[in-house]
């Protein structure tokens, strides 16, 4: 890999902590808390890898996050992330964690986030990365269960700085999701979603003006509407871009089909992410690196996406501004 992208330091912006949890791991827990895995060895966990879309892949990300019980797992889970990001140079990380994806199974909202929280604490001290935390929304689940799911976060929101919304986007507009917004607005949360992965450039809107989102996660689709594009240029309302998940979710037929220079090249504040590393092939260096031999950015452009990683993240302006 090319030693100026691993060397540059970055902020990472669109990380779901559960898609962190590579095949080794997986086994590992699966055996520590006694649960069947769908998969007989780790190359046939890979193997199972082939998403057609978006809801192919989530339904075995949903399976693989079966084997995390233990407030230790999730502690295990986030401090292998960092490790890797730490090798990779990432200063700064703001990860999202799904709640309702545990809380389902009878696990205690206090476990799940007390792994991560240590862990984060624990890499922020060793390895020097700071972080944020961003609680998402499932929302192909209710507008009624993601308020029970918000209602248990508010006793750590000292330490979780924005909501969020993922899972299956089509027929699961923000709309769905304003009230709780709303609330979460109320509640001192900043905010970002979802939108313009699979979605029409019209739940980007909606995002922006129901949701009053900070940032949008993925909005490739926002090439779709001129109007938007403009908008978004002109509010400088990153995007964070995950061009190795949009090619193994067939957003984009290959990366060479890639939208995110002509985004660059437009003027939005684009940002490059990994999303759910261990199951679309590579952390954030990678996904730099794919971008950057495909369509050929020059050192500036990657250096302007490294920048953009900084100024689009939650890190007060003071810090922002002495990283940049
Ligand atoms: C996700 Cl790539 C993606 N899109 C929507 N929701 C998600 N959850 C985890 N990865
Ligand atoms: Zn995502």
């Amino acid at each position: 890999m090319d030693n100026f992208i691993v060397g540059l330091p970055k902020a990472e912006l669109h990380l779901h902590i559960e898609g962190t949890l590579e095949p080794e791991l997986m086994f590992t827990l699966a055996e520590r808390n006694k649960i069947k895995l769908p998969f007989h060895s780790i190359s046939e966990a890979k193997q199972a890898y082939n998403f057609n879309n978006l809801q192919s892949f989530l339904d075995i990300y949903y399976q693989g996050s079966n084997v995390l019980q233990q407030e230790q797992d999730f502690y295990d889970l986030t401090w292998a992330y960092l490790q890797k990001a730490a090798t990779q140079n990432v200063k700064h990380t703001e990860i999202f964690f799904d709640p309702q994806s545990h809380t389902e199974r009878g696990i205690a909202f206090e476990t799940v986030y007390q792994g991560i929280y240590r862990a984060l604490q624990a890499g922020q001290k060793e390895l020097g990365i700071s972080f944020q935390l961003i609680v998402c929304f499932l929302r192909h689940l209710s507008a009624a269960e993601a308020l029970k799911t918000l209602e248990m976060a508010l006793p750590y929101k000292e330490t979780i700085i924005a909501v969020g919304l993922d899972s299956s986007e089509q027929g699961n507009p923000p709309a769905k999701f304003q009230a709780i917004f709303d609330r979460a607005r109320k509640e001192g949360f900043l905010t970002v979603a979802h939108a313009g992965e699979e979605g029409a450039p019209a739940y980007i809107w909606e995002a922006i003006n129901l949701l009053h989102v900070s940032r949008i996660d993925h909005g490739v689709r926002s090439i779709e509407d001129q109007d938007l594009i403009k908008y978004l240029a002109e509010q400088q309302i990153p995007l964070t871009v995950c061009p190795l998940s949009n090619i193994k979710l067939k957003v984009f037929e290959t990366i060479e089909k890639h939208n995110l220079k002509q985004l660059l090249d437009l003027g939005l504040c684009v940002t490059v992410n990994s999303d759910d590393p261990a199951y679309f092939g590579g952390y954030i260096a990678e996904n730099y690196q794919a971008v950057q031999d495909a369509l050929n950015l020059n050192q500036t452009e990657i250096y302007q996406l490294a920048k953009n990683s900084f100024q689009a993240s939650f890190l007060q302006l003071e810090t922002k501004q002495s990283l940049i």
